[in-house]
């Protein structure tokens, strides 16, 4: 008999999936929380009995069960525990510690891939075409491989995952994988797949008309407050929005605080460290704290939304040398243009001391300084006819 105390998201469940495919009716799979892992073990190990072998995997103990763990261990009995993140590595001093965040090749790894690779090794289960697509499927949305690749299976097979229960998709994933020789979303599935991205699509249209900003410990953050989509949400304002080093995303109920960014040169691990929190580089989380609640929300309350650039526009568009027309909340106007090399602003026809290198540059500053926006095409034509009339 088996036992497999696995993680309770995507990747975590995927390991569940194949260690049911491996050892049928003699696994118990149990999903846990980061949380709930340790009380888990803990039990586990007052109650098993000897003929139990125990995997965990997506997850790693605290220092009380590691220890627990090794004397189970050399005392015969049996316990594997694979995982992939960077916090695990010194489970590898273990017999019984497989942890690999990055394959020979540089390859990110997760926990999905390494169990099938433990799997194959120890001929528990016999590698298929349909097995390795969703294995690799799971690998790219859990490294966040599929955005640089563009592959939209993977993310789709995420947004499925929380469409329905854990045990609905463990049973519709296990019967995919014994039977077909591809993988692929059913006609069901493809219809609730696009009604879910209708709605998140919505749901962030929205969402992007809420964005305050704020310059917070040297660096400009977008603030949006949203239970659901947190990684669809930071990306898309991310994108409408590059002036930002990041966007939070609070949760109000759940006291939590998540940060996102598209850009290479801000960490959010650090940002989410100085809050008590973690994560990875481009997304990291941390609990509302009373210092974080001040910074982000107390301080921030009554400032109005971003305004949108000008989506339609024919004439005032970015980028051009002859000038783009911003406008602010105080109504001010601003013309970003290029001159002798040189990118300038004017406000209400004034020119500014400071030029810039590139227009993003020029873009950037008025956008950190003044929250201005490109204006539209209507009030740009306007004001070119104004000034033809003046210099008559
Ligand atoms: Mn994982």
């Amino acid at each position: 008999m088996y036992k497999l105390l696995s993680h309770n998201d995507l990747d975590g469940v995927g390991c569940g999936l194949l260690a049911k495919l491996a050892f049928g009716d003699s696994v118990d799979v149990r999903y846990n929380s980061i949380g709930s892992l340790d009380r888990e073990v803990k039990y586990f190990l007052e109650n098993h009995d000897g003929e139990i072998e125990l995997i965990i995997t997506d997850m790693s103990v605290n220092e009380e069960n590691e220890k627990k763990l090794q004397a189970f261990h050399s005392t015969g009995g049996n316990v594997q525990l694979i995982d992939h993140h960077k916090s695990a590595l010194h489970f590898n001093e273990y017999d019984w510690g497989h942890v690999v965040v990055e394959d020979e090749k540089g390859k990110q790894t997760s926990a999905t891939s390494l169990l099938y690779e433990y799997l194959i090794n120890n001929e528990l289960l016999g590698a298929t075409k349909v097995i390795s697509a969703f294995v690799e499927l799971v690998r790219q949305y859990d490294t966040w491989e599929w955005e640089k690749n563009n592959n939209l299976q993977a993310k789709r097979l995420n947004t499925l995952f929380f469409l329905l229960s854990i045990d609905e998709f463990a049973e519709k994933m296990i019967n995919r994988l014994k039977s077909s020789d591809h993988f692929y979303f059913d006609d069901f599935e493809e219809k609730i797949l696009e009604m879910e991205e209708a709605k998140i699509e919505r749901y962030i249209r929205r969402k992007r008309r809420e964005l305050v900003q704020s310059e917070i410990e040297g660096k400009f953050a977008g603030i949006v407050y949203a239970e659901s989509y947190h990684s669809e949400l930071g990306n898309e304002l991310g994108k409408e929005y590059p002036h930002l080093d990041y966007i939070a995303i609070l949760n109000m109920g759940g006291k939590r605080l998540g940060f996102r960014t598209i850009h290479d040169h801000v960490d959010v691990s650090e940002i989410a460290g100085t809050y008590g929190g973690g994560g990875h580089e481009k997304a990291s989380g941390a609990t509302l704290t009373d210092d974080a609640y001040k910074r982000f929300i107390a301080n921030t309350f009554k400032l109005d939304p971003l305004k949108e650039d000008a989506k339609r526009n024919k004439f005032n568009v970015k980028d051009t040398s002859f000038g783009s027309m911003y406008k602010d909340r105080s109504g001010d106007l601003y013309m970003i243009y290029q001159e002798n090399g040189e990118w300038k602003i004017d406000k209400n026809k004034v020119r500014f001391e400071q030029s810039f290198s590139s227009f993003e540059e020029a873009e950037t500053y008025l956008k950190r300084k003044y929250a201005a926006w490109l204006e539209k095409d209507e009030l740009f034509v306007q004001y070119l006819m104004e000034q033809v009339k003046q210099k008559n």
